[in-house]
């Protein structure tokens, strides 16, 4: 992180930052009213000398919830040569291969809605395979928090857990293949920044099943074709958030295609300087 970052939390135990090394919670505040602010960096900049400073503990000793309130999940789709020929390979005998070329270098790019809070799994918690997937799929991504007048004020990883055989089979099955229940999760926490994240930054995906990995992969934001000012301002076209919203910006890591998560499966996906979810 640099100087001018911290982390930003949701727990069970209320709303906590991380300022160099230091933790402090926020009392009285609900995580919107936090969130939503254009500010909020300047704000928990200003709240250091305020706030309940909690000497010799560690976040590890709070319960991490997801970090979100009533913030909508957006996500973009086909931003990574990965994820273009991914689903090019998975659709092609439904006649959708040439779709995600298209997307894939149109101006215009891909954006779906994700979720809503309430089917957001928090760090440490559990995602769901749909019960009639057969090829499900993590989606590491790289998250944005953006505020209701559509300025970035954060980070936090996002997983768009994906059916492929699902959205292989039509791209018009997409909400089914990317909506349901605990599809989406958020976290560890936030990293509140007004730069933004180095393109150097590595994406990693790491996969066990009993205790063995069965995938790892990784990637960095380099290989991101579109800019997250760019899709930020195609999310915010014609749409409001009033309480700011989440944009997960695609994935570049797709595990071949002879892998299918099953249950019981352990995803961690890592990005620093914000952490593993
Ligand atoms: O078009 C299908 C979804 C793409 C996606 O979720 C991604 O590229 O991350
Ligand atoms: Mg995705």
């Amino acid at each position: 992180m640099t100087p001018d970052s911290m982390k930003l939390y949701s727990t069970e135990e209320g709303v906590l930052f991380e300022r160099g090394g230091s933790l402090l919670q926020i009392e009285n505040v609900s995580w919107d009213a936090i969130v939503t602010r254009d500010d909020l960096l300047e704000h928990l900049l200003r709240l250091t000398g305020t706030a309940r400073a909690l000497p010799n503990r560690n976040i590890t000793d709070f319960h991490l919830k997801a970090p979100i309130g009533n913030q909508e999940v957006w996500a973009a789709g086909v931003t990574y040569f990965r994820s273009r020929n991914a689903r090019m390979e998975e659709s092609k005998s439904a006649g959708g291969g040439d779709f995600y070329d298209r997307v894939y270098n149109a101006e215009r790019p891909e954006l779906f809605f994700k979720s809503t809070p309430h089917r957001v799994a928090g760090p440490g918690g559990k995602v769901a395979i749909r019960s009639d997937a057969k090829w499900s799929v993590p989606e590491p991504e790289l998250a944005v928090l953006i505020s209701p007048k559509g300025k970035v004020i954060g980070c936090t990883i996002g997983n768009d857990m994906s059916s492929r055989d699902i959205e292989g089979d039509n791209p018009l099955y997409l909400p089914q293949a990317k909506v349901y229940d605990r599809s989406c999760s958020l976290g560890p926490g936030i990293v509140v920044t007004e730069a933004p994240l180095p393109s150097s930054t590595e994406i990693s995906l790491q996969i066990h099943r009993s205790a063995r990995q069965v995938f790892a992969g990784s990637t960095s934001l380099s290989s991101m074709k579109r800019d997250v000012k760019t899709l930020v301002d195609y999310l915010y076209r014609d749409n409001c958030f009033p309480s700011g919203c989440f944009l997960l910006t695609g994935t570049g890591i797709v595990p071949p295609d002879s892998f299918t998560l099953q249950h019981g499966d352990e995803i961690r996906i890592t990005i620093q300087p914000i952490g593993t979810l």
